[in-house]
């Protein structure tokens, strides 16, 4: 078949809602297109256990630190998942590793922000993995058959981490004068940065007209954006939260909340390396990889033995 043909032939499935799987003939657009984003959700999710692994050492008790150990593991979990399900478009894991390590791959900017004090896990485990979880139930219907089947394994595992933010900050609330002003503090900090996770405004989105055209987006940045905003303000009424945003009104015409402007020249700085802790993130992921390259050739030599036997 010619490019034109297996162009149509594909739209074609697309346009049934029928699951594209790693050896249906594709696109190369529509390849690529899903390489960049599956390893930067990896990525993503491979860089966001530094915030949180930040606070192991220094939980409030024995049952928090069960709590986010389990968590920033499902994280690594997630990231395996996903690089895997990269792999099978035709990119090796070391590639995907040295687009990250060049900058080249970007990661979400929300994992460039510090995590000062116990609050901040509660926001991270609230904002950051409720964000996220908007977002990724919409793309367990995307088109690409292993993402959307990791989608699904993986929305289950944050609704999980969403509870567990939701708790901490809920138990702060709960607490001293102190304890709530950390958490308020919290909550204005990682606010915005969470409204910045879903994207560029649709009218700034490059990558959304193919995304659309070939369903690997089923819901638009600011679709997303404003239904995690209306099911957070809800949220953080009824803990005594308020959300750091002079402009929030509910809207009785749109039925939904009406939001400030965001900064999308901090926004910018942030994806393109300039954020408060990007560099920290990316030395910290190089001195690792670099540390368990023994650990990578244990295992392939122990696999080469294997081979040798059978
Ligand atoms: N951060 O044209 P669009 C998690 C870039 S997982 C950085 O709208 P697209 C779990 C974008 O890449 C969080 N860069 O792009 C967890 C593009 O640049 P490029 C990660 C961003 O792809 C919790 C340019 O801007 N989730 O948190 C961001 O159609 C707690 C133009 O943008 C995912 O990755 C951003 N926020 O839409 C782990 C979900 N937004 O690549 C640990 C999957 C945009 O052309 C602890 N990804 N850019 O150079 C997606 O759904 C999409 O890729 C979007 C962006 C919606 C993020």
């Amino acid at each position: 078949m010619d490019a034109i043909a297996i162009e149509n032939a594909f739209q074609e499935k697309i346009d049934k809602d029928l699951n594209i799987e790693p050896k249906d003939q594709m696109p190369e657009k529509y390849r690529l297109h899903l390489i960049r984003q599956i390893s930067q959700h990896a990525h993503s999710e491979v860089i966001g256990m530094q915030p949180e692994g930040n606070w192991i050492t220094r939980a409030p008790s024995l049952r928090s630190k069960q709590i986010l150990l389990a968590k920033i593991q499902d994280e690594g979990g997630h990231g395996l998942y996903l690089y895997s399900a990269a792999e099978t478009l035709g990119i090796s894991r070391e590639e995907m590793i040295e687009q990250l390590h060049s900058g080249k791959a970007k990661y979400s900017n929300i994992f460039n922000y510090p995590s000062l004090n116990w609050a901040d896990i509660g926001a991270i485990g609230w904002l950051v993995d409720g964000a996220a979880i908007v977002n990724q139930v919409s793309l367990q219907r995307t088109s690409y058959g292993p993402y959307a089947r990791a989608m699904v394994r993986i929305c289950k595992e944050e609704s999980f981490h969403q509870r567990q933010g939701y708790e901490i900050m809920a138990n702060m609330m709960k607490g001293t004068n102190e304890q709530k002003a950390m958490a308020q503090d919290a909550m204005n900090r990682w606010w915005w940065p969470s409204l910045m996770m879903f994207g560029p405004h649709d009218s700034d989105s490059p990558n959304s007209g193919n995304a659309f055209k070939w369903k690997i987006k089923r819901q638009s940045n600011d679709v997303l954006r404003q239904r995690f905003i209306d099911k957070t303000v809800q949220q953080a009424e009824v803990i005594g939260l308020s959300i750091p945003d002079k402009d929030l009104k509910w809207n009785e015409e749109k039925q939904c909340y009406d939001h400030g402007e965001i900064n999308w020249e901090e926004f910018n700085q942030v994806i393109n390396g300039n954020g408060p802790c990007n560099k920290q993130r990316m030395a910290h992921h190089i001195k690792y990889h670099n540390e368990g390259a023994w650990v990578r050739e244990a295992a392939a030599a122990y696999q080469k033995h294997i081979n040798e036997l059978n």
